[in-house]
């Protein structure tokens, strides 16, 4: 019962494979610039992914998972201010308003890899999975490159500073 069953989904996926496609496949809407994965040297347990995602669709769409070859888990994260400490939180979905670019960036919006196999060496590349509020998935290669401050000049400096102090914390705690 189950061989014929199966080869006919095989079948029929392979009729409706274009559509599908379309539906729940592949997120083309979505450009990605700037991937890169923060290094860490061995021993450190977690490190952060960063990127400009852009959402070039006529309607708005949010990141709601991710995961990678790299490590256990991949949690999205921002950085809130409490008690005047910027502290690392994890979120349930990074919105991703239609037209707009929404940039994870030290000190702010990251991806955090968690549970590392191991170290993350500048030079390297590592496979990162985005998975999509309406089904569509983005498979990304990002390189692992050394911390280094977004590419924005004035705005994000205090933030980017904000961050680099908190980086004992970082390492010991989260
Ligand atoms: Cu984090």
């Amino acid at each position: 019962m189950k061989a014929p069953i199966s080869v006919l989904l095989f079948a029929l996926s392979a009729l409706v494979a274009p559509f599908a496609l379309h539906a729940e496949g592949v997120a083309d809407w979505l450009a990605v610039e700037a991937p890169y994965a923060r290094a860490v040297p061995p021993g450190q347990p977690n490190s952060a992914v960063f990127m400009i995602l852009e959402n070039r669709d006529a309607i708005d769409h949010a990141l709601v998972a991710a995961a990678s070859d790299a490590a256990e888990v991949v949690e999205l994260h921002t950085h809130r201010q409490e008690g005047g400490m910027m502290k690392m939180r994890r979120i349930e979905r990074i919105e991703l308003p239609v037209g707009e670019s929404v940039t994870l960036a030290p000190g702010g919006l990251h991806l955090m890899l968690i549970g590392l196999h191991a170290a993350l060496q500048p030079g390297e590349w590592i496979d990162v999975d985005l998975w999509f509020e309406n089904g569509t998935r983005k498979r990304l290669t990002a390189p692992v490159a050394a911390f280094r401050a977004p590419m924005r000049a004035s705005g994000e400096r205090d933030r980017t500073n904000a961050h680099v102090s908190e980086g004992g914390k970082d390492t010991a705690g989260h």
